[in-house]
């Protein structure tokens, strides 16, 4: 879609630093970092927001999803379990939509954002 910054991103019109790509999702890293890892996990193909989405889409919504754990674990933010049980680590998946929900970007993406606390703010 024309001025859209992430079907730009998506077509490398704009550079990004990019952590996963397959034939229908990209996944790189927030110019805006809130903590030590935040990904974008985006679909190539133009969706304005999850409201948006339709049927068809349900599959890749989907893999979004599915695409945020392993990409967890390889940026090393993915929760463990440690010897005496207890959990630590992990991260956080968000899709922001529509004004009230703080979308400022009209192209649908998946937040993931993890690693050491304290993160900035509260998103
Ligand atoms: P949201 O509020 O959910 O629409 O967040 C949009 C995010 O997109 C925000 O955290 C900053 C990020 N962002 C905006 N423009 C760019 C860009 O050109 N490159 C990258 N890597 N991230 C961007």
């Amino acid at each position: 879609m024309d001025n859209c910054i992430f079907c730009k991103i998506a077509a490398k019109q704009i550079p990004s630093a990019s952590v996963y790509e397959d034939e229908e999702l990209l996944a790189f890293k927030d110019i805006n970092p809130a903590a030590p890892v935040h990904l974008l996990i985006i679909p190539k193909v133009h969706i304005d927001t999850l409201s948006s989405a339709q049927p068809e889409h349900t599959a890749l919504l989907g893999k979004m999803l599915a695409l945020a754990p392993k990409l967890a674990q390889e940026q090393g933010c993915a929760p463990v379990q440690g010897a005496d049980g207890s959990l630590s680590g992990g991260y956080k998946t968000l899709i922001n939509t529509g004004p009230d929900g703080g979308q400022e970007v009209y192209h649908l993406h998946m937040h993931v954002i993890g690693g050491p606390k304290p993160w900035r703010g509260q998103r």
